[in-house]
């Protein structure tokens, strides 16, 4: 299985994710921090930087976009594919040089953050051009162009949110707010605790976990009960013959069955999750 050495919240990583997952290929995820990068992460690449894909030939992918690009000689998950798209490269040249002077304004007194925040507009601009009458950055299906450009789009609003909600670039929010909203980018952004070198490997993404097999699917049940939640017969019986596709739904549908009250369920859900994720990523996991 190839390895992935990423960063969650890191906007190329990202990219990387979301490529991975559209072609359905599933990778070891090595979660690293930035300030302390593992030994045998600098010993693939050693420039240092956030994604790294190990193929099992030992070839290395250090660049995101060299990441996408093999996603898609791997299984096609676009019709428009445009490795050399000017919009892309705009973005990650003078747009991502803006977006850290804006995001990170007290590094560069030279300016306000307003200042900033203006001169990195006109590249929004464009982008709501083009979604004027397309759904899409790269036309009528998703494509490169989106999944390369989505993860930096989403950083500039998080720097204020409001500000960015309360602006007129409404094909834009429309376009970040579907992503945002939706089961992939969802499905990119799960935590994964950091990696240290001899740790059970996590595999990435969670869900194809959960159709590894019956004798997961019951110790992944076990851990549930583990939190005191009565799980019935009839709901082990139907969750045997047809297994949710992922953590989320089958959490739901238990707490459903066990009436759960909808306000204790966040805080069970993000500590079963943490367990099973361990549990869940384990490479040909055995669960006893
Ligand atoms: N051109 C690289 C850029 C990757 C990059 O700069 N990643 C950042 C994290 S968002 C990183 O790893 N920085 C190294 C550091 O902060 O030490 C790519 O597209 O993969």
């Amino acid at each position: 299985m190839p390895i992935l050495y990423s960063f969650r919240r890191c906007p190329f990583a990202i990219r990387a994710r979301l490529s991975l997952l559209l072609a359905g290929i599933e990778v070891e995820l090595r979660e690293v921090l930035l300030r302390d990068k593992p030994r045998s992460l600098l010993s693939y690449s050693s420039k240092g930087t956030v994604p790294v894909l190990i193929l099992g030939d030992d070839r290395v992918i250090d660049e995101s976009l060299d990441i996408i690009n093999w996603t898609l000689e791997t299984a096609s998950w676009c019709h428009n594919p445009n490795p050399d798209s000017e919009l892309v490269t705009e973005n990650d040249t003078s747009f991502k040089k803006r977006l850290d002077q804006y995001k990170y304004w007290e590094r560069y007194p030279d300016k306000s953050q307003e200042e900033h925040r203006a001169l990195a507009m006109p590249f929004l601009s464009k982008l709501e051009v083009r979604l004027t009458d397309k759904e899409f950055l790269s036309g009528d299906s998703l494509g490169f162009e989106d999944i390369a450009i989505l993860p930096f789009i989403r950083q500039f609003a998080n720097v204020d949110r409001n500000g960015f909600n309360e602006h007129e670039k409404v094909n834009l929010k429309r376009w970040l707010n579907r992503w945002e909203d939706s089961e992939l980018f969802r499905n990119a952004m799960v935590k994964y605790p950091v990696w240290t070198p001899g740790d059970e490997p996590l595999c990435f993404p969670l869900h194809e976990n959960l159709n590894r097999g019956e004798a997961q699917m019951d110790a992944f049940l076990k851990i549930v009960e583990g939190h005191d939640i009565v799980i019935s017969q009839g709901l082990k019986q139907s969750i045997e013959t047809a297994p949710p596709k992922n953590l989320s739904i089958l959490l739901n549908r238990i707490f459903r069955d066990a009436n759960i009250p909808q306000t204790s369920r966040d805080q069970i859900h993000s500590k079963i999750k943490n367990e099973a994720l361990r549990f869940f990523g384990v490479k040909n996991g055995n669960p006893s």
